[in-house]
């Protein structure tokens, strides 16, 4: 009987630190008004953020990554989101394709 409830803790115990790791890594970015909603943030390598059209327009993504790499992750409608895992270490720079003057920058430490 008490090792049922020392298990029963220990599981209660991991599904929390799961549930509060994945909260904390999503950073919730909007668009609203043809700008990003934050213009820099600065977030841990490995965690997502979260591009949300909260506009009345269509807006893309494009990502420039530390590497040089250039990414075009493709349209978001009114009331869409995106997740972008954002994996390496350093600075990433996101712009909509559609509204150039639209520009977030991501520090990934
Ligand atoms: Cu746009």
């Amino acid at each position: 009987m008490i090792r049922n409830k020392i298990l029963y803790s220990t599981a209660i115990v991991a599904v929390l630190a799961t549930g509060g790791a994945l909260a904390a890594h999503i950073t919730e970015i909007g668009q609203k008004g043809k700008v990003f909603s934050l213009e820099e943030i600065s977030i841990p390598a490995g965690s997502v953020i979260r591009v949300v059209n909260d506009d009345n327009v269509l807006h893309s993504l494009i990502l420039n990554s530390p590497d040089g790499q250039r990414a075009n992750l493709g349209t978001e409608k009114p009331g869409e989101h995106m997740d972008i895992t954002i994996a390496q270490v350093g600075e990433y720079t996101a712009r909509c394709g559609i509204h150039p003057t639209m520009k977030l920058v991501v520090h990934a430490r």
